[in-house]
């Protein structure tokens, strides 16, 4: 049986490891083989499938008869790589997807972007700290939105009133000012918080 300090350890390697994990980026072979060819792949099927977060990376393996070209929303429109905002060769290529945001690519082989070989990426901005345990859904493309932390009560200062005869007289501050009920609510919902999120993970540590 597990002491308290132990469990205490427990817990906080529990909770680090889940935020590594969904701190670590991913890789996305295109098409879900990482085959970028015109054998008929519905690239943006599979796009759309995928959740691309800021940080991850995309691989593509194609023959000397491809490329890769990445081109804007209007080149991507008209099949065009004409204008090209980088072109990849070489069969095997991996795309960082350093930022969020749309990210459009071709294959500028006159006939194959018609054929279906181009991509349209969203990629979703990195959250940058971990989400809360037990919200459940997708932590991993939720934005975390840190909780503003409660204003701290200012305590009076004792204010110096200089004299007739040159000596300051400090005056001592006589009633601390009301606490505002909206402030001691804030602090007890963050209290709740950090309680639940303790909580779960001495559950974790526990199951271990
Ligand atoms: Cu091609």
């Amino acid at each position: 049986m597990a002491t308290a300090p132990q469990a205490m350890i427990l817990a906080a390697v529990a909770v680090a490891a889940l935020a590594v994990q969904l701190a670590a980026a991913v890789d996305h072979p295109v098409g879900g083989s990482g085959a970028w060819d015109a054998s008929g792949t519905s690239y943006n099927a599979w796009s759309a499938k995928q959740a691309f977060v800021q940080g991850d990376t995309m691989s593509f393996k194609y023959a000397a008869s491809h490329d890769i070209t990445e081109v804007t929303k209007a080149g991507y429109d008209a099949c065009s790589g004409a204008n090209p905002v980088k072109s990849y060769t070489g069969g095997a290529t991996i795309v960082k997807l350093a930022a969020p945001g749309k990210r459009y690519f071709i294959c500028s082989v006159p006939g194959h972007c018609a054929a279906g070989m181009k991509l349209e990426v969203t990629v979703a901005a990195a959250a940058v700290t971990a989400p809360a345990p037990g919200k459940g859904g997708k932590p991993r493309h939720k934005r975390s939105v840190a909780p503003t932390p409660a204003p701290a009560m200012a305590a009076p200062e004792p204010s110096s009133v200089p004299s007739t005869d040159g000596l300051p007289t400090v005056s001592t501050p006589t009633a601390a000012p009301a606490s505002k009920s909206s402030d001691a609510a804030s602090i007890g919902v963050l209290g709740a918080k950090a309680g639940m999120a303790l909580a779960v993970g001495m559950t974790l540590a526990l199951a271990i």
